[in-house]
């Protein structure tokens, strides 16, 4: 029987890409399997799936090469089709990384003309996007990297990248657009190897900008996955430090191609982690789903696909209050506190050095106690596996 609390509404804030619903399956070695869907169409399958919000690239909904009439055009049909279907526009992003002058970058690129055309395009997607209420605006370096390291000096793309950063932020104070930029890393694929590769990477080089403030991360599970690191621990560094502007949801099966995969689908264990994390913390902004149906499937599928993610998402959300509810769960838990309030408070100070360095520890003591984390595993197990109810 299906549960209410299972069904997506607004507050859950889940939105998704045109990109991602409206993939038509191409990969390196087969054509595309389903028809092409125009921004209005995919704002209709969206409606009736239930999500809440859409995110594009600017070319996503407006075609490079479009005149500004069609511009217009296109922008009026497509807000037209977000109200019919009570949809909103949390983010959007600028696509760096499908045009040929993209080949060898686009911020970072040796060439002054890519670098500037890049700027100029990026802050025509911002315009794009504020004039639909979009609060974040995404930046994922897609092209910005190498599979040579004799093209620069990786120290020259840095200083690059922190220049056009720099600037995207003037213009955003300059317009008035209030957006707060979100980083997206990524080890690698389109290029062999991509600039500032995981979340801690951007953690980093954001305290290095003129307005730190306004920037912060998008994490993306595939993208901390593929090279087999913790999510969660990449959000929760993000999290504490008040940078956790944006987060992709999707899976991947560490050390493969980039798939994209719904959520929860490959790992459910991580994805429960990481929505009981953002659940616990209160994070309140978008659930975005950045991913897409298998190859196999038509349009049908692909609404089975979004609705699938959401629902293993508020699956997860629920399994998050059982475990957090879990009287033997929380007797382990309150075993695990009372041992870190026996212990004495670390004080700065000469005394307080002093007194730490004569205090007695029985290390042998402490090393031989059990620490019962293969019973609280368990226990989340039953919890996951449906044994506990
Ligand atoms: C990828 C990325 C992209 C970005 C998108 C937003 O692996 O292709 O995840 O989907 O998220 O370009 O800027
Ligand atoms: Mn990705
Ligand atoms: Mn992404």
């Amino acid at each position: 029987m299906e549960k209410n609390n299972l069904a997506p509404a607004p507050e859950h804030k889940f939105s998704f890409g045109l990109w991602t619903v409206g993939n038509r399956g191409r990969d390196p070695f087969g054509d595309a399997v389903r028809p092409t869907m125009s921004p209005v169409e995919l704002v209709q399958l969206l409606g009736e799936v239930g999500a809440w919000g859409v995110n594009f690239h600017d070319n996503d909904l407006v075609p490079i090469d479009a005149a500004p009439g069609e511009r217009d055009q296109i922008v009026g049909e497509f807000r037209k089709a977000c109200e019919e279907n009570g949809i909103v526009v949390p983010m959007a992003t600028v696509n760096l990384f499908f045009d040929p002058v993209f080949k060898d970058g686009a911020f970072t690129s040796n060439d002054p003309d890519v670098r500037a055309y890049s700027l100029q395009k990026t802050m025509g997607a911002m315009d794009l996007g504020a004039e639909f209420g979009a609060e974040t605006f995404v930046l994922w370096g897609g092209r910005e990297g190498t599979e040579t390291d004799a093209c620069r000096r990786p120290d020259e793309a840095v200083k690059r990248f922190r220049e056009a950063i720099n600037y995207l932020c003037d213009y955003n104070k300059a317009q008035g657009y209030g957006y707060r930029f979100a980083l997206e890393a990524k080890p690698n694929e389109p290029r062999a190897d991509i600039y500032f590769p995981t979340t801690g990477s951007y953690l980093a080089f954001i305290e290095t900008l003129e307005s730190p403030e306004m920037v912060g991360v998008n994490p993306e599970v595939a993208h901390e996955h593929m090279p087999g690191l913790n999510m969660t621990h990449a959000v929760a560094q993000a999290w504490e430090m008040g940078k956790l502007f944006h987060i992709d949801l999707n899976d991947q099966t560490p050390g493969r191609y980039d798939q994209d995969l719904r959520f929860g689908s490959a790992n459910p264990l991580a994805a429960f982690w990481l929505v009981k994390f953002l659940e616990d913390v209160g994070y309140s902004g978008p659930r975005h789903f950045d991913a897409h149906a298998y190859r196999t499937e038509d349009y049908e599928g692909v609404k089975d696909f979004a609705k699938g993610c959401m629902r293993t998402y508020l699956i997860l959300k629920e399994k998050a209050e059982r475990w957090n509810e879990h009287p033997q769960i929380r007797e382990i838990l309150a075993d695990i506190d009372s041992k870190n309030e026996a212990v004495p408070m670390m004080k700065h100070g000469k005394e307080a050095a002093a007194e730490l360095m004569s205090s007695p520890f029985d290390r042998k003591e402490i090393a031989a106690r059990g620490l019962r984390y293969e019973r609280l595993d368990q226990l989340t197990m039953d919890i996951l596996l449906g044994a506990y109810n």
